[in-house]
C-alpha cells in the first residue's frame, strides 16, 4: 500500500477502515488515488485538485456540491438511484467539501460508483450516441438550476479572452519560438474574426449561459454493465457557460479518428458516422430545451472548441510550455499540428455537418 501525504481516515467521515490505497487513471491535472476499504464499507476516491490550474478549490468544490445536490434531487424525482446516478461527494470530519494540508494543498473525496465500464474510445456511433445521451442527460437536468455557478476558471472558453492571452504571449516570445512557427500563428490568425463571432453572441444574450460541464470526453462517463449511461464524473470544470462548448468538445474528442497529439497526420479526421451518433443522442435529450441559436451554432461549435485547441496548445508552445504537461520539447507543437488537421477535416465537411444536425432535429420534432 503507497502512504499517502494525507491520512483519509483522520481527515474525512468515511466509512469503515483503510484497506489499500492504489493511484488511479491517467489524469494529466490531478493526482488521484483509488480507497479500498475493508468489508462492505463503500470505497472512496481521493484527490489532490492541482492548484496551478485550478485557483479557486473551495469556490470549485462549492460549484461541485451545488451541482450534485441539483442532480441528485431531479435523479430521486424520477425514481433513480441518487448514489449511484451521481457523484457523492465525501465530506470532511468537521463537515467541509475539502481538506487543505499544511503544504497548502487541497483534497477532496468522493464514493466510488463500483460495477460501471468506462471507455477511452467511442468506436462505433452506438456508443458515441451513448455518449451524447449522458451529456444531454446531464445539460437537461441542469437546465432549471436557478443559483449562478463561480467562474472558477475565467474566460475558458472566451475566445475573446484567448486572444488577450495570445496577443500578450506573442509579444512577449519569452523562449524564442515565434519565429519558427509563423504558418502556425497564421493558421490561428486568418481566422481570429469567425471565432470571436460565436463568442459575441454568449456576450449579447443571443446564446444563453447554462450550467456545463467542460470535458466531456467519453472517459467522464459511467456507463453500467448494459451500456447505460449511469453518471457523468470529473466534475471539477462545472461553470456557468454556453452549452456549445460542451458539445463542442465532445465532437472534437469523440470523433477524431487519430491521437490528439498524433504524429501521423493521415491517421487524424473527423468520423462523421461518429458525429452523427453523438449528435442523435444529444439532440434526444436536449432538443426540447435548446433554442434556436443554440441548435444553429452547434456545428460550428467543433470548429470553435477545436479551433481554440489549436490556439491552446500553440500558445503554450511559443509560451514555453507552461500548462500542458509535454514528453518532450516538440510535444505541444505535434498537438498543435494534430488538432489543426482535424480542424481543417472539420472545415471540410462543414456543410454535411450541418445538414446532419438539421436532420436529427427535424426528425425529432
Ligand atoms: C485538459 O487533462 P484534461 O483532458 O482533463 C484541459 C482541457 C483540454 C485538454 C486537452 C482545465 O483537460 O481544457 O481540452 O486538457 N483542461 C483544463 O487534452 O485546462
Ligand atoms: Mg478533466
Amino acid at each position: 500500500m503507497i502512504s499517502l501525504p494525507v491520512n483519509i481516515e483522520k481527515h474525512f467521515a468515511i466509512e469503515g477502515t483503510v484497506k489499500k490505497i492504489r493511484p488511479l487513471g491517467e489524469g494529466l491535472i490531478n493526482d488521484t488515488f483509488f480507497i479500498e476499504t475493508e468489508g462492505d464499507s463503500p470505497n472512496y476516491i481521493l484527490q489532490r485538485k492541482n492548484k496551478n490550474i485550478f485557483k479557486y478549490i473551495p469556490a470549485m468544490m462549492e460549484n461541485i456540491h451545488k451541482v450534485t445536490t441539483h442532480l441528485k434531487k431531479k435523479i430521486i424525482e424520477k425514481g433513480g438511484d441518487p448514489l449511484r446516478e451521481a457523484l457523492t461527494v465525501t465530506l470532511t470530519v468537521d463537515g467541509k467539501l475539502y481538506y487543505e494540508d499544511e503544504h497548502g494543498d487541497y483534497w477532496a473525496a468522493c464514493l466510488f460508483i463500483d460495477d460501471t465500464i468506462t471507455y477511452e474510445y467511442a468506436d462505433s456511433p452506438q456508443l458515441a450516441s451513448q455518449g451524447g445521451k449522458g451529456i444531454g442527460k446531464f445539460q437537461a437536468m441542469l437546465a432549471d438550476m436557478k443559483e449562478p455557478l463561480a467562474d472558477i476558471l475565467p474566460g475558458f472558453h472566451n475566445m475573446r479572452f484567448r486572444f488577450q492571452q495570445w496577443d500578450d504571449v506573442l509579444e512577449k516570445d519569452p523562449v524564442g519560438r515565434k519565429v519558427k512557427v509563423q504558418k502556425e500563428i497564421e493558421w490561428i490568425e486568418s481566422r481570429r474574426d469567425e471565432m470571436i463571432a460565436l463568442w459575441a453572441k454568449a456576450e449579447s444574450g443571443e446564446i444563453p449561459t447554462r450550467v456545463t460541464h467542460n470535458d466531456t470526453k467519453i472517459s467522464n462517463i459511467l456507463f453500467d454493465k448494459q451500456g447505460n449511461v449511469l453518471c457523468v464524473i470529473d466534475l471539477d470544470t462545472v461553470l456557468s457557460s454556453i452549452v456549445l462548448n460542451d458539445y463542442g468538445d465532445a465532437i472534437r474528442s469523440y470523433t477524431n479518428a487519430g491521437k490528439e497529439d498524433d504524429e501521423n497526420l493521415d491517421n487524424v479526421y473527423i468520423k462523421m458516422d461518429i458525429f452523427e451518433g453523438y449528435t442523435t443522442g444529444y439532440l434526444s435529450e436536449t432538443v426540447s430545451f435548446l433554442t434556436q441559436s443554440e441548435i444553429d451554432n452547434l456545428a460550428f461549435s467543433a470548429k470553435y472548441i477545436t479551433f481554440e485547441q489549436v490556439l491552446r496548445f500553440l500558445m503554450d508552445y511559443i509560451d514555453g510550455d507552461n500548462y500542458y504537461k509535454v514528453k518532450n520539447e516538440e510535444h505541444n507543437l505535434v498537438r498543435t499540428h494534430a488538432q489543426y488537421k482535424l480542424l481543417q477535416s472539420m472545415e471540410e465537411n462543414y456543410d454535411q455537418m450541418c445538414a446532419i444536425v438539421s436532420r436529427v432535429v427535424k426528425d425529432m420534432k
